[in-house]
């Protein structure tokens, strides 16, 4: 039994809540030894990693781990949200009773730390001194040392960050217990593994993994679960899957600042490390706050509405990270970055490491190359020939600061004013580059509506999107009803509001099927007229739909569009979005108590279109 005293008394953790809260989680799960880590024991860590064989070496200050072959990605269905009132149960939060989860969770958890070091990191899930910052700490317990190193890059960790809490037992308890990954029936009907968030006793219970948001829980579930439940319980901020970037004009040294949310695999992270295109990039520059996470807030003195990246790191989706999709993104895992690779291909003689995109064809010479499973890749059987090198779900995890575009004020504890907000899906057909919104119920209402289109027969039905409400499907905390009225509420106390609006990059030929728009860098064009736009430079055009830039009104310089190509991408499909209304209809309909004002908002919408032709 670890002496827990003696190791907290050690590194300096006086807070008699924090020090309970470990000596019972310790005693449950029968770690052998106690550990209290801050930042400043990285190079340690790693270090023993490394020795351990727990990670290699690739090349300079840079470090690979695979994970168990079962255990690649987060786990929506093992994914549960539990308070004590039963009203918080939505559609998507997969809601159970506080009640009964508790003592499953202490069940499996209880022996199975045996022999292990438990890692207590603390944490803050806020730049220091922001006004959300009660709400952002919290203590992370963790039975594996991956973890520790990943939470270190991912999330401002050290004892003093709770050790002076103004209120000395206000911090999430987050656990985190590996378990036996050979034995928990990951997938089938006995599968062992829960990811709880028990919201209203602010406490995070992960069994059964050792990947990504199910075991690093500053990111996910503090950091959009709990903090999403926090922020609509105390009535004070929005917690959302956003990215988050400034343009600055420097002709007329303004700075702007735009958020955005898009369901997993519409290029959020390109979009959040993207750079001016050349023929802009005299005027403009993109600077980079956060690629996942936004905390939203109105602040009182001046009416605006101000965002953070809670975050401190960027944990990425390796798989077609290039020098065209983001090279900010490959320059911040550069060699001395301490950057921590996770089931991309690796050479255990050069200690190179490769995905799938990160050059058009993989490495010619195969000797060395290991596939994610570390199998040789010149010894996999016929059959896997064509197996991915890489696992589509590896990551790259490196500090925010890595990143070479970050903003300069990225750790600024007030947050930054948003001029817009953007939703963005990925639409073959209806939706053009951009639409902008300027009515707050119809922003929300286009919010809950975003979705990703199946992307073939198999999925789903041909143009019907998979909705992801504000691309939080898979992190809602509380009833999504609520959660509208929340948005109305926050934003809607803002003196000075942020412009919305819906963008595409997806937009296909209806012919060939090629894609009109070149996206990654040239998606800063429709961004500056979004702007223009709210700040009365252009006027646009008004569609049932929301405003769409006129022809001559995007910065076009150096794109290579055809004019019939610029044509179909300013423009909105009626039919189609007339079958797409009766879906919104349905998929609105399953909410319970959603606001008068989204509904009237549907139906604006759909009368417009009604008149449309
Ligand atoms: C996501 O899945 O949206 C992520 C990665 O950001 S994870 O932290 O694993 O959830
Ligand atoms: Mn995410």
């Amino acid at each position: 039994m670890a002496d827990v005293h003696a190791a907290l008394g050690g590194a300096g953790l006086r807070n008699v809540h924090v020090r309970e809260y470990v000596r019972h989680w310790a005693e449950l799960t029968g770690a052998a030894r106690i550990e209290v880590i801050s930042a400043s024991d990285d190079a340690r860590l790693i270090g023993e990693a490394l020795a351990e064989g727990e990670i290699l070496p690739a090349g300079e200050g840079r470090y690979y781990s695979r994970s168990y072959v079962k255990d690649t990605a987060r786990s929506e269905e093992r994914t549960v949200v539990a308070t004590s009132n039963p009203a918080d149960k939505g559609v998507y939060n997969n809601w159970r009773p506080a009640g009964q989860m508790r003592p499953l969770l202490e069940e499996r958890m209880r022996g199975a730390s045996a022999g292990k070091t438990m890692y207590v990191v603390p944490y803050l899930m806020a730049p220091v001194g922001s006004p959300l910052e009660r709400y952002a700490a919290g203590v992370e317990l963790t039975d594996c040392r991956t973890v520790a190193l990943h939470m270190i890059r991912m999330a401002r960790v050290g004892v003093h960050y709770i050790d002076n809490l103004a209120d000395q037992n206000s911090f999430v308890r987050a656990v985190h217990v590996t378990g036996d990954l050979e034995k928990l029936g990951q997938g089938t009907p006995s599968d062992q593994r829960y990811f709880v968030t028990i919201a209203d006793e602010r406490t995070i219970l992960h069994f059964g993994s050792s990947y990504g948001g199910n075991a690093l829980l500053g990111k996910i579930a503090h950091g959009l679960r709990q903090a999403a439940y926090d922020g609509w319980a105390s009535g004070e901020f929005l917690a959302e899957q956003f990215m988050l970037i400034g343009i600055a004009d420097k002709l007329t040294g303004k700075r702007y600042h735009v958020c955005g949310g898009f369901p997993s695999a519409s290029g959020k992270t390109n979009l959040a490390m993207m750079l001016a295109p050349d023929a802009l990039a005299g005027r403009y520059r993109v600077d980079f706050y956060g690629d996942d996470i936004a905390w939203l807030r109105a602040d009182p003195d001046d009416g605006k509405i101000y965002a953070i990246n809670p975050e401190f790191g960027v944990f990425g989706v390796a798989k077609d990270t290039s020098e065209v999709t983001n090279p900010a993104a490959l320059a911040s895992v550069a060699p001395g970055t301490g950057t921590l690779f996770t089931n991309v291909a690796y050479n255990s003689h050069t200690q190179e490491v490769w995905w799938e995109g990160r050059t058009p064809a993989p490495p010619a010479d195969v000797a060395g190359w290991r596939d994610w499973t570390g199998t040789l890749i010149s010894e996999r059987p016929a059959e896997d020939a064509d197996a991915p090198w890489a696992h589509p779900n590896s990551r790259f995890t490196t500090a925010l600061a890595n990143v070479p575009n970050v903003a300069p004020d990225f750790d600024d504890p007030r947050g930054v004013p948003i001029d817009a907000i953007i939703f963005g899906g990925r639409t073959r057909d209806r939706e053009p580059l951009i639409r902008a919104i300027t009515d707050l119920a119809e922003g929300v209402y286009d919010g809950l509506t975003l979705g990703a289109e199946a992307t073939f027969a198999a999925e789903g039905v041909e143009g019907l999107l998979r909705y992801d409400p504000m691309s939080m499907r898979p992190f809602m905390s509380y009833p999504e009803g609520a959660y509208a009225a929340h948005w109305l509420k926050v934003i809607g106390s803002a003196a000075s509001q942020p412009i919305f609006a819906h963008v595409n990059w997806f937009r296909r030929d209806p012919g060939d099927g090629h894609y009109l728009w070149p996206g990654y860098r040239d998606n800063l064009r429709p961004l500056l007229w979004l702007l223009r736009l709210k700040e009365g430079q252009v006027r646009g055009r008004q569609t049932p739909v929301g405003i769409i830039p006129a022809k001559d009104e995007l910065d076009l310089d150096g794109i290579a569009a055809t004019p019939e190509e610029l044509e179909t991408i300013l423009s909105i499909d009626t039919p189609r979005w007339k079958q797409e209304i009766k879906h919104r209809e349905q998929h609105l309909e399953q909410f319970g108590g959603l606001p008068e004002e989204i509904w009237q908002a549907h139906r604006r919408v759909a009368a417009a279109l009604h008149r449309a032709d």
